[in-house]
């Protein structure tokens, strides 16, 4: 008798018409096969093989460059359960409008069946998905970004606890674009684009949408955070997750070189985006990293911004819309002060500056995580690895200060449940626009995200050891518009201060919205900074925070009646927090 897996790819294959069929055993050769074929088509140029060995560029098609939200949908029977901060589409209507675009899709073209595991191959809580995509790219990027092939077969063996997730190119028709969740049946439907997170269904539609929605189910929680270990001068590693909206640095935190290393405070990575969290037997929430690899974006990365990057991506790395030197090798505005001459932009045309920026400024490089230099030993430790701090964050150049903690969990979930971000011209091409995006989660929350507070509130309550809670800002601005902080490897600061008040030792100012560092409580030494530039980076501005409050109250009305009261109480608190000292100030 057919297998559950087989009789799916039996029925795809009676709807999409391949070729052929390929099932990915994730080897070597194969991956050879996979790319020689690319580059004869001409869809990966090869880099230069000297300074790039086994690297490659990839160009999308130009209109198929990042995420679409746009025509990204939750399908649940009821639109309530997928909320009022997702597209939603019945599951009839979805797949009726999809399934056109995927009959005979796949006629003249190979369809690869790509077994995948989310996590460690040997972890208690890893789970399979089984990605059928007509994408050769995409078979490439998922055996970087997963742990693909036959240790993702044998682990399924003949049973259906898998999370199905069909791709097609289709026509690449963006009128033709769909992507579609359907977290009721735990399966993923994606037509019509060949990028990043539209297409490596493992990502964001599985480890993030169709997670979020089973870890509520069953108990855990599928966050958007990257994770360190912070290592202490007497070896002690620290672990933090982080969860900043798309595009505000996680993948630098997350490999950041520590300036305090000669204090013997170093920073190991364990995931630069996606967590998930387990409550372990030692009462502690435990975090693995679901991928295997890094999809980050290029433009901005430097020796001085992610060095430890730049060292892993000169080696087995699939680069996508990056512009090309005349010596065949990748570039991309920020990766150093001037652009060479004779490049090659990210559409393969002859760059001039009139051209506007020469990479894509959402071009990625596809990367094993195992070569980054900063990888933790825990990288694969099938507990995964104790949370002791969760780092809540965004672009805030006004409201909120450099760092402050969290009161308790409650409050801890009030400040993931209300951050906020500015949009940058990258992301949006609107400046200065903020945006709430709830634990960073907004785009990839697979349910109603006032159930999603829910079950972050319960998750406290069942956690003995719960992390504490902080929020950053690394882009507060002075009144001549430039940044008061000079980020990246001086961030190991206030990851230093977190350890300590982890640890009970670091002294804490009070204020409405939580603990800033005391004065004298941040370690600077090594770093020119003024008294007034602290001051200014650490101050809570009361009338700033009562329009804060108001907002926050607006943000709230969306959920309606199944917010949960606590967050509602918690916005009270902080108005009565803030009109004491208001009335104090007086
Ligand atoms: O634009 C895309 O398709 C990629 S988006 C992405 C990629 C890696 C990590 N995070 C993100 C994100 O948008 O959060
Ligand atoms: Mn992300």
């Amino acid at each position: 008798m057919a297998t559950p897996l087989e009789s799916w790819v039996e029925e795809v294959s009676r709807l999409t018409k391949p070729k052929s069929i390929v099932w990915c055993d994730g080897s070597q050769h194969e991956y050879d096969h996979i790319v020689e074929g690319m580059l004869r088509d001409g869809s990966f140029i090869e880099l230069n093989p000297k300074t790039y060995p086994n690297c490659y560029l990839h160009r999308s098609n130009p209109n198929d460059v990042a995420r679409t939200e746009s025509v990204t949908f939750i399908c649940t029977r009821e639109k309530s359960d997928a909320g009022p901060t997702n597209n939603w589409m019945a599951p009839d209507e979805a797949k009726q409008k999809a399934e056109p675009f995927f009959r005979g899709a796949m006629k003249d073209r190979t369809m690869y069946v790509v077994p995948y595991i989310l996590g460690p191959a040997n972890s208690p809580y890893s789970k399979v998905g089984i990605e059928i995509t007509d994408s050769p790219y995409v078979a490439a990027s998922m055996r970087i970004m997963s742990r693909m092939g036959t240790a993702a077969l044998d682990r399924l063996g003949g049973s259906s606890d898998f999370v199905p997730g069909l791709h097609s190119l289709g026509d690449m028709d963006p009128q033709h674009r769909l992507v579609l969740h359907f977290p009721e049946e735990k399966l993923i439907w994606s037509v019509g684009s060949g990028y990043g997170g539209n297409a490596l269904l493992g990502k964001k539609c599985f480890a993030l949408r169709i997670a979020s929605w089973m870890a509520r189910e069953q108990g855990w929680m599928a966050e958007h955070t990257l994770i360190l270990g912070l290592e202490d001068p007497s070896g002690k590693v620290t672990y933090m997750c982080a969860a900043f909206p798309s595009a505000c640095g996680k993948t630098n935190l997350a490999m950041m070189v520590s300036a305090l290393e000669n204090q013997g405070y170093r920073v190991w990575t364990i995931g630069d985006d996606i967590a998930w969290m387990h409550i372990g037997k030692d009462g502690m929430l435990r975090a693995i990293n679901p991928e295997n690899g890094f999809f980050g974006v290029a433009p901005g990365t430097n020796e001085k911004t992610n060095p430890n990057v730049m060292t892993a991506v000169h080696h087995d790395t699939i680069f996508t819309n990056v512009a090309l030197t005349p010596e065949g090798e990748p570039w991309w505005e920020g990766m150093n002060a001037a652009a060479p001459s004779g490049l090659t932009d990210w559409k393969g045309e002859k760059w001039t500056p009139s051209k506007g920026p020469a990479a894509q400024p959402n071009s990625r490089y596809t990367v094993p995580a195992r070569q980054t230099p900063s990888i933790s030993e825990h990288f694969e430790d099938p507990e995964g690895v104790p949370i002791s701090a969760i780092i809540f964050g965004g672009r805030r150049a006004k409201v909120a200060p450099l760092v402050f903690e969290a009161r308790d969990w409650q409050h801890g979930v009030f400040v993931g449940a209300t951050m906020a971000s500015e949009t940058t011209a990258a992301a949006t091409g609107a400046v200065g626009v903020t945006r709430r995006d709830p634990m960073a989660m907004l785009p990839f929350c697979g349910y109603n995200m006032a159930d999603y507070f829910r079950h972050w509130l319960e998750m406290g309550e069942r956690v003995a050891h719960p992390p504490k809670i902080f929020h950053v800002t690394w882009f507060r601005k002075g009144e001549d518009g430039q940044f008061l902080w000079p980020g990246y490897g001086e961030n190991v600061r206030v990851l230093k201060w977190m350890l300590e008040r982890i640890e009970g030792r670091a002294k804490a100012t009070e204020t409405p919205i939580g603990y800033v560092p005391a004065p004298g409580s941040l370690t600077l030494d090594g770093l020119d900074i003024s008294a007034g530039t602290m001051e200014q980076l650490l101050r809570v501005d009361t009338s700033v925070w009562s329009d804060e409050h108001e907002a926050i109250g607006k943000f709230f009305e969306k959920f309606g009646k199944r917010l949960p009261e606590e967050l509602r109480q918690e916005q009270e608190k902080l108005g009565q927090r803030l009109q004491q000292v208001a009335v104090a100030q007086k």
